[in-house]
């Protein structure tokens, strides 16, 4: 009997990994296997960052692999002014989850790194040699070395008492049960909200900053498939990147233009250009993610986004929109 707990299970990736488990067919390659119980719990089961409801989690379910996704998440502006929250809150996370899953002998740990770990200033693409190689863009730095220090302590567990603990690296992902507060949410889901929220209040649509960053934008679904892939198939210490191509680098007016087309917004929409745009661009190659799963069709970014947004209009009430506008 495998126990998979997975941490964040309530979150957006968590949830997009549930839907998978439960829709894919029993057996086949994405889907639950006989024999396999999967746990899914969110911070109200367990808050991670405090040592005692962590080793209670852990012997409640003793769980024989984890996918370990509990994390402070947000987008570029809470990021900027919560860095030491976004420091301090993960690297009690994630050292309880850890040292737990050691102490309980579980066969495997995936934890959940992101592609704004890696140095602001380093040789493009990005692939999984260069997560160390320089500081981090200074409007995350807390979140991305609390993230980096996972890659440090998955190869000290291993080093000195052989443990199978590694991490996956997705770039900005979005999908159904995202996080929609204007306050925290990353772009996609913020300008979905914003774009809703313009066309209910015939007000202007207005994207914080220049719209020229680049960003890669993975689907949560399409994410969920590729975690599911690595519990069973990759035995690796080494950080893997989960994402689609470099060349599916997309401009924030480009994700924008997406949105407006996807929800038939037809308004005032205009850019302020007094909010920062953070890291210009963070270009991730899945070249190595390519040569060992083989053939992976991602859902293109245009029916996934039109995906989340019916997923948002259908479901605004019970989203997580932060407070009412
Ligand atoms: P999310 O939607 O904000 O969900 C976060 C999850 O973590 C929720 O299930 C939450 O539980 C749980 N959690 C938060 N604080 C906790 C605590 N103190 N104790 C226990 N559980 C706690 O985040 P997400 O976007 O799914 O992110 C999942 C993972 O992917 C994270 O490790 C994140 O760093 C990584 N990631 C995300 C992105 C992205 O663009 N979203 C990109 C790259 C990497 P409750 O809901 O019950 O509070
Ligand atoms: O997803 P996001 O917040 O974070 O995207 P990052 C930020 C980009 O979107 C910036 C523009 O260029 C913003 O100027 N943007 C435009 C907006 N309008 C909005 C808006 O209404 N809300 C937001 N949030 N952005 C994050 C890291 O970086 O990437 C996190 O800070 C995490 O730690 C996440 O790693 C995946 O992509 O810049």
């Amino acid at each position: 009997m495998s126990v998979i707990l997975v941490t964040g299970g309530t979150g957006l990736v968590g949830t997009a990994i549930k839907h998978i488990i439960e829709t894919e067919p029993e057996g086949s390659r994405f889907g639950k296997r006989p024999g396999e119980k999967w746990v899914f719990i969110g911070s109200s089961e367990a808050d991670l960052r405090n040592q005692e409801q962590s080793k209670k989690l852990f012997e409640k379910y003793k769980p024989t692999h984890v996918i370990h996704l509990a994390a402070l998440v947000g987008g570029l502006f809470i990021n900027m002014k919560k860095k030491l929250d976004f420091l301090r809150d993960n690297i009690l996370i994630n050292d309880n989850v850890l040292h737990n899953a050691h102490e309980l002998g579980c066969k495997k740990v995936i934890s959940c790194l992101s592609t704004c770990v890696y140095p602001d200033k380093v040789d493009y693409p990005l692939d999984e040699t260069k997560i160390h190689l320089g500081l981090p863009h200074e409007s995350n730095f807390g979140y991305a070395h609390a993230k980096r220090l996972v890659d440090v302590q998955n190869h000290a567990y291993k080093d000195q008492f052989g443990d199978n603990f590694t991490s996956a690296i997705p770039t900005n992902v979005f999908g159904p049960h995202d996080n929609f507060d204007l306050e925290s949410a990353h772009v996609l889901p913020a300008l979905m909200h914003k774009c809703y929220l313009a066309k209910k209040n015939g007000t202007p649509f207005v994207v914080w900053g220049s719209g020229k960053p680049l960003r890669q934008f993975i689907y949560s679904r399409d994410l969920a498939k590729l975690f599911i892939w690595m519990l069973r198939e990759y035995d690796d210490v080494e950080p893997l990147i989960l994402s689609v191509g470099e060349d599916e680098e997309v401009s924030i007016k480009q994700a924008a233009d997406a949105v407006v087309k996807a929800m038939g917004f037809t308004g005032e929409y205009r850019f302020d250009t007094t909010k920062a745009d953070g890291q210009f661009r963070k270009p991730a190659s899945n070249k190595k993610l390519l040569s060992l799963i083989g053939d992976f069709e991602f859902t293109p970014f245009d029916k996934a986004l039109e995906e989340t947004v019916q997923w948002f209009q259908q479901n605004y009430e019970n989203a997580r929109i932060g407070k009412p506008r």
